[in-house]
């Protein structure tokens, strides 16, 4: 809490100021929260958006003074894609779980005629205009949007749920976003600033100028300084050191001026005097990365890792997920403007009755249709015995006709004969058959 809430509570006139004769124990308590979170360990999510091959990785290592798995990435992506990685890390008896995220192929998908329509606008809003109206593969940023908002909505859900287990949650959010601005010493593309734009009220970003070593120092001063401008005139926010703890306060508005940080990265050793310190060897010299009138390395550690890392947390949570969080509650229908109309509540009873009309409506037409089929299978049933009894009486007919037939033949065999003989060999059942049979004779 505050001092100034503390301030506020003392003067609330419920609470009684007393003054103890002896010693209690409750000033232990910011002992306590340390002890507490010492043992939960801590979690710290680190974007690093930047092209290919501009020197991401070989900071982060510098950075944490580890080798984290490196993946070169090609410049032939047909996307940006995002790759996460998490790491246990220990420092005296201080757990850190880091998560850091690359952009992989981040910039690589452009064609050439979009990047020179995008060039030549002055101005951000025409800038976003002509990006948006671009191929939806054009616009790379949203793969990095997406990503930040995929991991509030994990934990908005974990929020949401009945049973939450926030404590051994894995929180993913994004708490800084490192944006490495390549050293031209020219101007932010605008590929940076649309991103920039697209990321200010989702993230804290604190952008740097990568490989700060090819730069003159004359130069990289300006581009500083035209960097700044052009973030100021379109209007994006990037992360502010906070000033308003006294403890920091000089420190952070002393580096809030150095934005943005000017970084040389390297893991490799070279022997100054009698020590040996993290550097670039060039044919020319050396340059230290942590010397701090070669680059701007130790300023972005000191801030990023020693003083503000909490406040990073902190601002994710309270500034970013919550507007994040408050926009989703608003598009699902809650509202909490009047506090005595009890909003969760009748949206509640509000979705229960649409529910509960829904599944009547449903009933019905089920009903409906179980009749439906019920009228059907007694007409199909009653039609089939209709053909049934039909079949019947024909194979009854047609057996009463078979059976008459054989009976007329039984009864005359020798109509069989009626065709071969001639006719007047028809006889009568009168006439005798041996005398027929001589008129036959005769007649040949
Ligand atoms: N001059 C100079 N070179 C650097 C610096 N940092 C990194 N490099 C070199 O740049 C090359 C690429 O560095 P990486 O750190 O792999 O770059 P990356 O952005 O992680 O690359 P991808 O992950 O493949 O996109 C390597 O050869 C590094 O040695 C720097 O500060 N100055
Ligand atoms: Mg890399």
């Amino acid at each position: 809490m505050a001092s100034s809430d503390v301030a506020r509570q003392l003067q609330d006139k419920n609470a009684r100021p007393l003054s103890l004769s002896g010693h209690v124990g409750f000033d232990s308590l910011p002992d306590q929260l340390v002890n507490k979170s010492t043992s939960q360990g801590f979690c710290f999510n680190i974007l690093c958006i930047g092209e290919t091959g501009i020197g991401k990785s070989t900071l982060m290592d510098t950075l944490f003074n580890t080798n984290f798995e490196n993946f070169e990435s090609s410049h032939f992506e047909p996307k940006v894609k995002l790759r996460a990685q998490t790491y246990d890390l220990q420092e005296s008896n201080v757990r850190l779980k880091l998560t850091i995220v690359n952009t992989v192929g981040f910039g690589d998908q452009m064609n050439k005629q979009e990047r020179q329509d995008c060039s030549s606008f002055h101005s951000l809003p025409h800038v976003l205009c002509g990006w948006q109206s671009g191929d939806a593969t054009v616009v790379i940023y949203q793969h990095v949007v997406d990503y930040i908002d995929t991991q509030f909505e994990s934990y908005l859900q974990e929020e949401l749920k009945i049973k939450r287990s926030l404590h051994n949650y894995h929180d993913s959010r994004i708490h800084a976003c490192l944006y490495f601005i390549a050293p031209s010493g020219h101007s932010l593309k605008s590929l940076d600033l649309v991103t920039m734009k697209k990321l200010d009220s989702k993230v804290n970003i604190i952008p740097v100028i990568a490989k700060a070593d090819t730069i003159s120092k004359s130069e990289l001063h300006k581009f500083k300084i035209k960097i700044m401008s052009e973030l100021v005139s379109n209007g994006v926010q990037i992360y502010q050191f906070p000033t308003d703890d006294e403890t920091v306060a000089k420190i952070n508005t002393a580096m809030n001026g150095h934005l943005p940080f000017a970084v040389v990265g390297s893991t490799e050793e070279v022997k100054i005097g009698n020590k040996m310190v993290k550097a670039r060897q060039y044919p020319w010299g050396v340059v230290q990365v942590e010397n701090e009138n070669h680059c701007d390395f130790v300023k972005l550690r000191e801030m990023l890792i020693c003083v503000n890392m909490e406040d990073l947390r902190e601002q994710t949570h309270t500034r970013h997920y919550e507007l994040y969080r408050r926009c989703k509650l608003e598009e699902m229908g809650f509202k909490d403007t009047d506090p005595e109309s009890k909003p969760l509540q009748s949206r509640f009873e509000q979705l229960k009755r649409l529910h509960h009309d829904e599944k009547s409506k449903l009933d019905e037409k089920r009903k409906m249709l179980e009749d439906e089929i019920n009228t059907f299978s007694k007409k199909k049933a009653a039609t089939e015995l209709l053909q049934a009894q039909s079949f019947n009486t024909n194979a009854n007919i047609k057996k009463d006709k078979d059976r008459k037939k054989q009976t007329n033949t039984e009864l005359c065999p020798l109509r069989r004969m009626d065709s071969t003989f001639p006719p007047f060999l028809l006889l009568s059942p009168s006439s005798s058959p041996s005398s027929s049979l001589i008129s036959y004779a005769v007649s040949i």
